[in-house]
């Protein structure tokens, strides 16, 4: 067959395009074949459609015509782009943590029997953090004041997003307010974007990216709340163990995928698919089998040791395999080419939210109401998906990886805690300190098609570990890493420098593993990113140094998505060296990519580093992690 390593490095993904090519199906990879040479104005972010005059591009060679019709420069066009991607970002995160908090409030109200508050001391602490009185309270009705004060955090209102101005190290909140990026509201700041960035208004290239770094912290208040509610409401994680990749279909079992993002769908899929195993067996079945693909994917492995499936570029493969009968999403992240292809191997595709239907696919309005209903009728699809499928030829890849993952702040304290119960940061200071631990890099974001599948992960990630840097990661990164086998614990021996090995060893043992942690720590979905910034922001308070000073790095290394830029963005007002290995579309603006990459060092103490390639990524991490070592007066 043909050489796909240039597509993906995985070789269950490399498997399943042998098989599309065989029967002339069309993949990502394909339609971005098709789409070659990409628009060069687009890709440097030089094109403008803000008006009805334009559309409107720059020359990105210098030559005429150098502003738009409206006399927008490169500069104002590129940082207009940049801010609608963050404000999309930001809209997408905060959708989802929305949709959480009106599910809250539901089961407070007992307008959801489905749900309940799963984490009372999680409702709790987060009760605390936010003000909110506790003691001697029912449950449902501290509940329902937060889901208030999580809506309430939407608007404008007198005093700022609550969900920022409580998790922050104290110094951080000043710089924020100094530099008037404290967000006033996380709908308000999604909207003032569009205003802004709308024509006639904002034409300051410096002053409309301070407007986008403020949306971008509604962003980290959006994916904070979506984290803690969902732990609320579904159970905070802790270590699970299992396997990944597409091996984990089963040609006998009725295969569920669920994709997408938001856990208030996928927990209660989990649940019914339990109860339903007896109509499966009656239908032939070996049961249900329910796997996970993106975010969602994460939340189920999470809470509940779900196999994920496949991640991100490569979510056609699991329909592709065969043997998938359903694939139930919600939003964000499905390809709308789920639907075709699906319709070449039988699979059914279920969308389940009124706002994101796809052309092709089944839809079953899920509601928080008639939430286990819901799941059964779209269960019984897949059964019956199932029935048409039995006993035909299915190609399932033989490769399958072990991942141990659920590290949530609390279990990452909890199993530092073993080592010093009264004080579990303090080893995690002791071996940063010490150099055992060099620094902290954060993996986050997608796979994108421009580069070879998890390439740049793995290939940074490599040379990050071997150097002692303690890794975390999220959403489609963590699917990257764990699917080479990065959440194995047996491969500390192979990945890990010897600091790190002792680290991973020394808690894994306080633990009763017998061994290391894994060498990868699997943070969550790409709103748990959140669960990283609150671990740095504990070390700040811990160490008595703001954020901007620590050595932790983030790398979004194959980012695709505009959520992955408003991540990028936060990461970077919070004061991180923060990496994105795919170009963002900021070419055409040598202004903007002086200030993302330099000059905001100045306001944040964070900044950009775009580098594609990943073994300079690597080291320039390396550096920005000595450089505040070296800051901090630590060996490196
Ligand atoms: Ni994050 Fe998660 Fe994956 Fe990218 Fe999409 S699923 S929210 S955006 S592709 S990492
Ligand atoms: Fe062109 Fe200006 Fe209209 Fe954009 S806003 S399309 S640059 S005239």
């Amino acid at each position: 067959g043909v050489d796909h390593s240039k597509k993906s490095t995985d070789p269950a993904v490399q498997q399943m395009l042998e098989k599309a090519a065989r029967e002339g199906i069309q993949t990502v990879w394909d339609r971005y074949q098709a789409m070659r040479p990409l628009c060069k104005f687009g890709e440097s972010g030089l094109c403008c459609r803000h008006c009805l005059q334009g559309p409107c591009r720059i020359n990105p060679s210098g030559r005429e015509p150098r502003v738009g019709i409206c006399g927008a420069t490169a500069d104002v066009i590129v940082a207009r782009g940049l801010d609608r991607a963050i404000a999309a970002g930001a809209a997408g995160h905060s959708g989802h943590a929305k949709h959480l908090a009106h599910t809250l409030k539901k089961a407070a109200e007992g307008k959801a029997p489905d749900y309940l508050v799963k984490d009372k001391e999680k409702l709790r602490s987060v009760a605390g953090r936010l003000g909110i009185a506790t003691d001697g309270r029912p449950e449902n009705e501290i509940a329902l004041d937060m889901a208030r004060a999580a809506l309430a955090d939407f608007h404008e209102k007198d005093t700022p997003v609550v969900w920022i101005t409580s998790v922050l190290p104290p110094g951080r909140f000043e710089i924020f307010s100094r530099h008037g990026l404290v967000p006033a509201g996380i709908d308000h700041e999604i909207a003032e974007i569009m205003h802004r960035t709308s024509m006639g208004c904002d034409a300051d290239a410096s002053n409309l990216l301070l407007g986008g770094l403020r949306c971008a912290l509604g962003d980290l208040a959006g994916c904070y709340m979506a984290t803690d509610l969902s732990d609320i409401l579904f159970g905070t994680p802790s270590p699970v163990v299992t396997e990944c990749n597409l091996g984990v279909l089963k040609a006998g079992a009725v295969n569920v995928a669920v994709h997408g993002h938001n856990p208030v769908l996928s927990e209660i899929i989990v649940l019914v698919a339990k109860e339903m195993e007896a109509e499966a067996r009656a239908a032939g079945a070996e049961g249900i089998n329910v796997v996970g693909i993106c975010c969602t994917g994460n939340e189920v492995l999470m809470r509940h040791g779900i196999s994920p499936c496949t991640h991100s570029v490569s979510q056609e493969m699991a329909i592709i395999t065969g043997a998938l009968d359903a694939m139930v999403v919600d939003y964000q992240c499905i390809q709308p080419a789920v639907a075709t292809v699906a319709e070449c191997m039988g699979t059914t595709v279920i969308t389940t939210m009124d706002m994101a239907k796809i052309t092709g696919a089944t839809h079953v309005k899920f509601s928080e109401e008639t939430a286990v209903e819901s799941a059964r009728q779209i269960l019984r699809l897949a059964i019956e998906s199932f029935t048409r499928r039995r006993g035909k030829p299915v190609e399932i890849p033989a490769v399958k990886k072990k991942v141990f993952a659920g590290f949530s702040v609390e279990a990452i304290l909890n199993a530092l805690g073993r080592i010093d119960a009264g004080d579990p940061l303090k080893p995690l200071i002791d071996h940063l300190t010490a150099g055992n631990i060099r620094g902290i890099c954060l993996f986050a974001g997608c796979n994108n098609v421009k580069v070879p599948q998890d390439y740049n992960f793995i290939t940074t990630a490599r040379r990050l570990l071997e150097q002692d840097v303690l890794v975390l990661a999220s959403g489609c990164s963590a699917g990257a890493l764990m699917r080479h086998g990065f959440m194995d614990p047996a491969s500390v021996e192979e990945l890990c420098g010897g600091g790190l090995k002792t680290v991973l060893t020394a808690i894994g043992e306080a633990n009763g593993l017998g061994g290391p942690l894994p060498p990868v720590l699997h943070v969550g979905s790409c709103v748990d990113n959140s669960r990283a910034a609150a671990l740095a922001a504990a070390l700040a308070v811990r160490l008595g140094v703001d954020l901007d000073r620590l050595p932790v790095v983030a790398s979004a290394a194959e980012a695709m998505h505009e959520k992955a830029v408003s991540i990028g963005a936060w990461a970077v007002a919070l004061g991180l060296p923060t990496h994105v290995g795919v170009m963002l579309p900021v070419a055409g603006g040598p202004l903007v990519q002086r200030i993302l990459a330099e000059e905001v060092k100045g306001l944040t103490g964070g900044y950009f580093i775009l580098e594609p390639d990943p073994e300079s990524a690597a080291e320039k991490l390396l550096e920005a992690i000595n450089e505040r070592r070296a800051g901090l007066g630590l060996p490196y």
